[in-house]
């Protein structure tokens, strides 16, 4: 049993999963830096622990001011939210030394599911279909030989990478040394690693991620599919589910493998496998161990508190539900709303003065946000989330237009505007576009 969470992350999130734990009677210990002290996840906790100075290094990625803080409440229990500690297996082995649980999956997989050879092998010993590409790790004088069998153009990723740092595209031969060799000083610099894989490179693919979630003992289930292609420089913006893309029988099948990958790993937690997907076909790219960011557009489609499901398998009680018994329901949309200036992405810190949720049927605000609130400058710009769900998309589209009319954030500049155009859009409308489509349109070329 869980009597006591402690919350190791900030902002919306560290809100979200607060909801959770009173809704489910259990205590709540909030973690702040310095510069939180004011912050809506402070106020809202059973008990605060102020944790250290403003930057992240030292206050929420300080391990050991964590544990502490846990040994001072009688905490016996941790969960991560998502960035900082979420994905940080060393976190959960000293969690595990030290008796507390950490709400997520084993740091074994989360070690497998990080280094992202090992996370593609393993996907593949699964049954889960993957890019075709290198069989491991590439070393320099290895490079043409695989790619001329996996074809141009491939592209050269970084294994400790993800999120797109250390990815090079070689088009041709002649491109091939350099792109390997940059790959290799950007890896190196950014992650201390400098080894390097090679794959197909996929042209105009959607980024599909299937939600999964796994009780440790061998029973899983999925929770569909959701498309998160429009991304600004890996920064996901808008997210829906169901995909456009996607139909039923589409949908079962890939969550099904998904889901039967889950039970022979013996998977516990939540969490996403990431595909691209291009003319009809899936292929995994990595598997992320946490909750995710737009975990809550599955939430409005399922009915299914994940963060209810994490607390359960964490603490040995098992999934509340069995895949039949999941209904898909209507149509979800993400807006990721940002303290940020909507054309230019500069974050933009300050004051909030006015603050007005919008409300009605299908719509969901998470945001520690209030007037009166100061944003502080030193983590990211992410300041709420706005979900809508409607029965159909069109009615979830038509939703989303009424709620962002009546959004007020004022003060400080936020990517708002940027959904009006959005909703607006015809390509948007019609559910018509990939990962590249956004950049694209920023870029001010309306004509694809
Ligand atoms: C790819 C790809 C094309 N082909 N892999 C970018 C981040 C990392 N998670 C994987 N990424 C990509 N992998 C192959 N074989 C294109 C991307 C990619 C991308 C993927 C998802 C969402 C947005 C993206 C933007 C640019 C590139």
């Amino acid at each position: 049993m869980i009597s006591k969470i402690l919350i190791a992350n900030r902002g919306e999130i560290a809100l979200r999963v607060l909801r959770a734990c009173k809704e489910l009677g259990i205590a709540t210990v909030a973690v702040h830096s310095t510069a939180d002290a004011d912050a809506m996840h402070v106020r809202l906790a059973d008990e605060s622990v102020c944790i250290g100075p403003p930057p992240s290094r030292d206050s929420y990625l300080n391990i050991h001011q964590i544990v502490a803080a846990c040994e001072i409440t009688g905490a016996d229990a941790v969960h991560p939210g998502y960035g900082f500690l979420s994905e940080n297996a060393k976190f959960a082995d000293i969690l595990d030394a030290h008796g507390i649980t950490f709400i997520g999956p084993t740091a074994d997989h989360i070690r497998i599911m990080g280094d992202k050879i090992t996370a593609k092998q393993t996907a593949q010993e699964l049954g889960i279909p993957v890019v075709p590409g290198s069989d491991g790790e590439v070393k320099p004088e290895n490079a043409m030989e695989i790619a001329r069998k996996i074809g141009f153009p491939v592209l050269i990723k970084a294994t400790a990478g993800g999120g797109g740092r250390g990815m090079k595209v070689a088009k041709t031969e002649a491109d091939l040394d350099e792109a390997v060799s940059t790959a290799r000083s950007e890896a190196l610099a950014a992650f201390g690693n400098d080894a390097v894989y090679m794959e197909k490179y996929l042209g105009k693919p959607r980024h599909i991620e299937i939600q999964v979630v796994g009780d440790g003992e061998g029973n899983a289930i999925h929770l569909g599919e959701r498309d998160c292609s429009l991304q600004r420089r890996h920064q996901k913006v808008w997210e829906e589910a169901n995909s456009p893309a996607l139909n039923v029988e589409q949908r079962m099948k890939i969550g099904e493998i998904c889901a039967d990958a889950m039970r022979k790993l013996k998977y516990r937690g939540a969490g996403t496998i990431e595909f691209l997907y291009e003319n009809g076909e899936f292929y995994f790219i990595e598997m992320n161990t946490r909750l995710q960011v737009e975990h809550p557009i599955t939430e409005a489609i399922t009915g299914i508190d994940l963060v209810h499901e994490q607390i359960r398998v964490a603490s040995g009680g098992g999934l509340s539900v069995k895949q039949e018994d999941i209904v898909f329901s209507g149509h979800a949309i993400e807006c990721r709303i940002n303290a940020e200036d909507p054309r230019t992405f500069v974050p933009s810190p300050g004051t909030i003065t006015h603050f007005h949720a919008p409300g009605g049927l299908g719509v969901r605000v998470d945001s520690g946000a209030y007037a009166g609130y100061k944003i502080p400058p030193y983590y990211d710009s992410l300041i709420g989330k706005l979900i809508v769900h409607g029965r159909t998309r069109v009615e979830c589209m038509m939703r989303l237009r009424r709620v962002l009319d009546e959004f007020v954030v004022d003060g400080i500049k936020t990517t708002l505007p940027l959904f009006q155009d959005l909703v607006d859009n015809p390509d948007i409308a019609n559910g018509d576009y990939d990962i590249h489509w956004l950049e694209k349109y920023l870029a001010g070329d309306k004509t694809h």
